[in-house]
């Protein structure tokens, strides 16, 4: 497989946020993901590059401006007396004003931002971001751990550049925000991979397909508990390639978030570190310009095994890799079997009853063959 030239941001300082004691997302599974990459050698082989800090402006291009005002100066003791006076900018627990909250966004989103710059001025094929792939933030409004939407500022400097870009996302969660700001384009499709059904954040059914210019150029596919590597693939891939030969994306932006690996703290599906990755490899075999971002994942250990595998498969070493981790600072977290892997459980897959996920791939086909000329 041939080589591609590969970007990676990161920022030493990602790991030292926290959301806040028995908070589910931890910044800290970004510094360990660096620290397994780092173990296996991979920093050598690609382009290391701390990303400058998205500005409050650049954030503007598409938050409010009183949104941004409120997050770039609220504080864990300031939040209640703030968000008083008729603004509700963060609501319930999901989202607190943790210590640092406006740098965290800032490192997230000045990642996806340069990554985007990185790809298009075209000194790299590949361009990483751990730290990004926040889907849910909103124009005026945080949610689900979401605060600034570093994947809707990446595409909108993509969108500088590039008349189309695609915008697929394999976290168990739809990635609502990201569709909503594109949901009137056609310059954008978005693809969303997800569990539908009792499940944050609600949206993301197959009849929610864009509007006005747009109609057509949202894609969802809707998923039950408990899907499998085969049965995932069986829905990715078929429509990823149709989505590729009718819209001929000029750059293709990937959230890897981590929550659909099996055994995840909040996810409910039961795909393993291959099948996650297999999407990176699909995708990277196309050779259109790529981003990858990262998003959930809560059982840390596995989010850190596949993103750096995920590393590995930008750079096409994935063969070559020690399937024996490494030795490294957090090696005892990886016991007992201490192997870059994620294996399958023996949950059941309520997507292949009554032929359920064949509907939904023919649907999602049928849909994309009306973009046909
Ligand atoms: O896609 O379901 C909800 C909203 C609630 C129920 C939970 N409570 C705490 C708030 C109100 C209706 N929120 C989801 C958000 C999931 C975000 C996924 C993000 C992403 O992976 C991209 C990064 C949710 N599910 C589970 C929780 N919230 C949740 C469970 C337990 C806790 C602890 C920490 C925090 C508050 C108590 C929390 C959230
Ligand atoms: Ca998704
Ligand atoms: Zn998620």
């Amino acid at each position: 497989m041939s080589k591609r030239r590969v970007t990676y941001y990161y920022d030493p300082d990602t790991g030292a946020y926290t959301y806040g004691l028995g908070h589910l997302m931890k910044p800290h599974r970004v510094s360990v993901t660096h620290e397994l990459v780092n173990a296996y050698d991979m920093l050598g082989q690609m382009h290391v590059l701390k990303p400058r800090r998205a500005t409050p402006e650049s954030m503007t291009a598409f938050h409010t401006d009183e949104y941004i005002h409120f997050l770039n100066r609220v504080t864990p003791e300031t939040v209640e007396e703030m968000t008083g006076h008729g603004s509700r900018f963060l609501v319930g627990d999901d989202n607190p004003a943790f210590e640092g909250v406006f740098e965290f966004c800032s490192i997230s989103a000045g990642g996806s931002i340069c990554a985007s710059e990185r790809i298009a001025d075209g000194s790299a094929d590949i361009a990483i971001n751990w730290a990004g792939g926040l889907h849910h933030a909103k124009k005026r409004e945080a949610s689900g751990f979401c605060y600034i939407n570093d994947i809707v500022l990446g595409i909108l400097e993509l969108l500088r550049t590039y008349p189309r870009v695609l915008y697929i996302d394999i976290d168990c969660h739809h990635g609502d925000g990201v569709e909503e700001a594109f949901y009137t384009t056609d310059r954008v499709m978005t693809c969303s991979f997800h569990k539908f059904g009792e499940y944050f954040p609600g949206t993301g059914t197959q009849e929610d397909r864009g509007r006005g210019k747009g109609k057509g150029y949202s894609i969802n596919v809707p998923l039950k508990d408990g899907i499998t590597d085969e049965a995932f693939q069986s829905v990715f891939d078929p429509i990823i390639a149709k989505i590729l030969e009718v819209y001929r994306p000029s750059a293709v932006v990937l959230q890897c978030g981590a929550d659909s690996l099996a055994g995840d703290r909040l996810g409910c599906f039961n795909i393993t570190m291959e099948g996650h990755a297999h999407c990176v490899q699909f995708l990277r075999k196309y050779n259109i310009p790529l981003i990858l971002l990262g998003g959930g994942g809560y059982t840390v250990k596995n989010v850190v095994r596949v993103w750096a595998y995920e590393t590995a498969c930008a750079l096409g070493i994935e063969a070559d890799i020690d399937p024996n981790l490494p030795w490294n600072s957090y090696f005892e977290w990886f016991g007992p079997r201490y192997r870059l892997e994620v294996l399958e459980n023996n949950m059941e897959d309520l997507n292949v009853r009554d032929g359920l996920l064949d509907k939904i791939r023919i649907t999602a086909l049928q849909q994309l063959q009306e973009l046909a000329p």
